[in-house]
């Protein structure tokens, strides 16, 4: 057997126009935006996603359902069905609306004897495409990796039935597929290692970075998050109409008129059931939103689903940590939005704290989130009060060389000071001021 098992799943076998023909399956279940919001497609989303992996939808099937069939993910006579369309559309491949199970994957290629790729997986394959940098080719190679690893007896099994074998068998398939696991194994670790070693680079690069005022933006796919960058800035990011086409940070210098260096850097979207292994994998790039002093969460206001949208970013942020950041709301793509769509967004908009309605391509609302900026960097100054003996007056002076003092008075016993200081420049000062044995020395 020279196929080893652990290839993953192509989306690149051309048929018809070039394009493989899929049917997207899908169990229907309380949440989805679709059961809330009328105008909204059940399969709109799963299908702008097969698009950009280059995938054509040529069908659906539906089940309503409170939750998956544990064994088939939907009923038996669904996969019929399913099965049937396939064979009127020529279609050769299910693209399954969640992620599911190894087990379910089995029993629905065994009943359907069709391929099939989940929602984790056309995710992570369109992550794949869009890797450009060494890191994130690194992180979606070990999130596919890491997710195949649990699901090489399925394509043991498939391989095995395609072969004519008998499934569950053992002989020289499942000696192959313990081989299989032991190569995976060992290059999930070697990816590991190397992702850890970049890591630790970044971590240098980023210390470098303190005492600046760091901002992340963050937000769902194709929110405008990049156009964002690049209107602030004057960047020239990759801006697309797709999923995820932002999948390394990239910071900017923006010339902001504060004391200290701010920093805006653009992040890899988010989108509902965002496989756990992506996040996982990506660690490393989400830190970037992780150590920002603020958030800016990029909406597009002419989402009809446009809460189920916030909501899920705001789980994401949640899983990384960042649930008690600083944050704006930017109600972005205003130029788009619908008349009947505008009074749910004043309601939202009253309703979020810190929140603008903004357009990036238009310009509009971006002068009151710059002026909201400037204000949360002036108060990032930190303060302190001083007492100076006399004879040091030339501390004194050098606190009005290193802060900006506010209050200044002589007493018979000293020169009582209180200052503000930029970022990192208060503990520099107070280190001097120890040294000179004029307060007293930091104990744990
Ligand atoms: N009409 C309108 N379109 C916008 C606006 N802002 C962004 N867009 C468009 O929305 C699409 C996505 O923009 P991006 O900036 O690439 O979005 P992103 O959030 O970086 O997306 P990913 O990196 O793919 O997650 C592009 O076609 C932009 O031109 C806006 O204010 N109005
Ligand atoms: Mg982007």
């Amino acid at each position: 057997m020279a196929q080893q098992s652990f290839d993953l799943p192509h989306l690149e076998t051309p048929s018809g126009d070039g394009r493989e023909i899929a049917i997207v399956l899908k169990a229907l279940m309380p949440g989805d935006p679709s059961l809330h919001v009328g105008s909204v497609d059940p399969v709109g989303e799963i299908t702008a996603l097969a698009d950009t992996a280059g995938v054509r939808i040529a069908g659906q099937v539906i089940q309503k359902r409170n939750r998956p069939h544990p064994g088939t993910y939907v009923g038996k006579g669904k996969l019929q069905e399913l099965a049937e369309l396939a064979g009127q559309l020529q279609a050769t491949l299910i693209i399954v609306d969640d992620p599911i199970s190894p087990g379910q994957g089995r029993n629905i290629e065994e009943q359907t004897e069709m391929r099939i790729v989940d929602r984790a997986e056309l995710i992570m394959d369109i992550f794949a495409r869009n890797a450009r940098s060494h890191q994130a080719k690194l992180q979606v190679e070990l999130a596919q990796l890491q997710y195949s690893q649990s699901r090489l007896t399925r394509m043991w099994t498939h391989l095995s039935r395609m072969e004519g074998g008998s499934v569950g068998t053992r002989g020289p398939g499942e000696t192959q597929l313990e081989t299989d696991r032991r190569i995976v194994r060992r290059k999930i670790s070697v990816l590991k290692d190397r992702l850890s070693e970049i890591e630790k680079q970044a971590h240098t690069q980023h210390k470098s970075r303190e005492g600046s005022f760091r901002i992340a933006l963050v937000g769902y796919t194709n929110a405008g998050k990049s156009t964002m960058l690049n209107r602030l800035t004057g960047a020239d990011v990759l801006i697309e109409d797709k999923l995820f086409s932002t999948l390394d940070t990239s910071t900017r210098k923006w010339p902001l008129d504060l004391p200290f260096d701010v920093l805006l850097s653009d992040t890899v979207g988010f989108i509902r059931k965002l496989p756990h292994g992506l996040v996982a994998s990506f660690h490393a790039t989400l830190m970037e939103a992780n150590e920002a002093d603020l958030l800016l969460h990029i909406v597009d206001a002419s989402s009809p689903t446009i809460e189920f949208d916030m909501e899920s970013v705001e789980r994401t942020l949640t899983r990384i940590g960042c649930e008690s950041h600083q944050k704006l709301v930017l109600f972005n793509k205003m130029d788009r939005v619908k008349d009947d769509q505008r009074i749910d967004l004043q309601h939202l908009l009253a309703e979020q704290e810190d929140s603008f309605a903004i357009s990036a391509t238009e310009g509009t609302g971006i002068e009151l989130v710059v002026e909201k900026i400037l204000e949360i960097g002036r108060q990032r100054q930190e303060s302190g009060e001083y007492k100076l003996p006399h004879s040091r007056s030339d501390l004194a002076a050098k606190l009005h060389d290193v802060a900006l003092v506010d209050h200044e008075e002589f007493l018979d016993d000293g020169i009582v000071i209180e200052a503000r200081f930029d970022p990192g420049q208060k503990a520099r000062w107070e280190s001097t001021l120890r040294k000179a044995g004029l307060l007293p020395p930091i104990t744990d």
